[in-house]
């Protein structure tokens, strides 16, 4: 596997020197971040990004994400456009030798919780989602704000999403899914790069929302639509793992024997008895999912992927971008380590 780190860019409080001592770290994951959706990216920006990860050691291989504008989800008249702006920073990535992207396909937010701070028991704080926050609340009446949410959007243009999405429903939404995968992978395997689509983050509904990355079903379906290698995943266990019906380690499993991950999230989470989830240690003991498990079946399945320590908590004080800190990802990144190397060792012996 290759260890990566995700890094937000210059406005990140986390300098590149910092990543490049944790132990065994070899891939940064970042993007071009000031470029709207259903644009082109500059080739000066990723030129930037390539060379400052080299002067520190680093390689920029894996781009996370090349957004999917609601345009192309909605299947708009702008929709064309926006693919050929698409195709062409996939092209772009692939010239400063990037090898994976990195996206999701959730209409208007991407994940969702009600809580980014939320302090555990020894003091640490994560990021949440609890339904007796969140129940009740209806975007198309009331003026919400969760935290993570595009802030760009007025009220109104929120609005105008939900009731098209609406419109839209789960069939409309796999067409555009069907319409987009036909376009965009056969670019990205002429330039020799891996599709990784996130899942949806948590996977099932929200506000009425048609989400369909939820489960085992519709990523099989996902896949058939463009079979090849660069139709992949990027497989998020906190993301999967906060509905108890998706079982992670054996999703894990079956689809990198089949070789469709291009790249790991990997982060716990627990779930609780209402279905309402908190982000925990990366530890298989601090909550739901058997991390060893998983990367056993990565192991096993002789991945050679992109694998990243995803959110962590804040802890030791640090303050930045939830989910972001330097300290509790590199916890989780020593302890992969740590797994990966006891998993090979044994997988070597047998
Ligand atoms: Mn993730």
């Amino acid at each position: 596997m290759k260890l990566s780190f995700r890094w937000y860019g210059e406005s990140d409080p986390i300098p590149l020197q910092y990543i490049r001592q944790i132990p065994g770290m070899r891939s940064v994951v970042s993007a071009v971040y000031d470029v709207k959706p259903g644009e082109v990216w500059p080739e000066a920006s990723l030129a930037r990004l390539k060379e400052q990860c080299e002067e520190n050691g680093l390689v920029f291989d894996v781009v996370e994400s090349i957004p999917v504008s609601e345009d192309i989800k909605l299947g708009t008249d702008k929709r064309a456009a926006h693919l050929d702006a698409y195709c062409e920073n996939i092209r772009r990535c692939a010239k400063y030798g990037v090898k994976c992207v990195t996206y999701n396909f959730m209409p208007v937010f991407d994940w969702t919780r009600t809580q980014l701070d939320r302090v555990a028991p020894d003091g640490s704080t994560s990021l949440v989602m609890y339904w007796d926050q969140l129940r009740g609340l209806d975007p198309l009446t009331d003026d919400i704000h969760l935290p993570g949410w595009d802030a760009s959007y007025t009220r109104d243009e929120v609005r105008g999403l939900i009731r098209a999405y609406g419109e839209l429903g789960e069939d409309g939404l796999w067409k555009n899914i069907e319409v987009f995968l036909k376009k965009v992978i056969p670019v990205a395997e002429e330039c020799g790069v891996t599709m990784a689509l996130h899942p949806d983050d948590p996977p099932y509904p929200i506000f009425g929302l048609p989400r369909v990355v939820t489960c085992e079903a519709n990523i099989d379906r996902y896949l058939s639509i463009v079979d090849s290698p660069a139709n992949s995943l990027c497989l998020c266990t906190g993301s999967l793992g906060c509905t108890k019906s998706n079982d992670v380690a054996a999703m894990v499993r079956k689809y990198a024997s089949m070789g469709r991950i291009g790249f790991m999230h990997m982060r716990n989470v627990r779930v609780l008895e209402d279905g309402s989830f908190e982000e925990s240690g990366h530890l298989s003991a601090c909550g739901d999912l058997d991390m060893s498990e998983i990367v056993r079946a990565l192991v096993e399945c002789g991945f050679d992927g992109y694998v990243r320590p995803d959110h962590g908590r804040m802890i030791w004080g640090e303050t930045g971008k939830a989910g972001y800190g330097l300290y509790d990802r590199a916890l989780g990144a020593a302890y992969i380590n740590g797994l990966f190397e006891a998993w090979e060792k044994a997988v070597r012996r047998a």
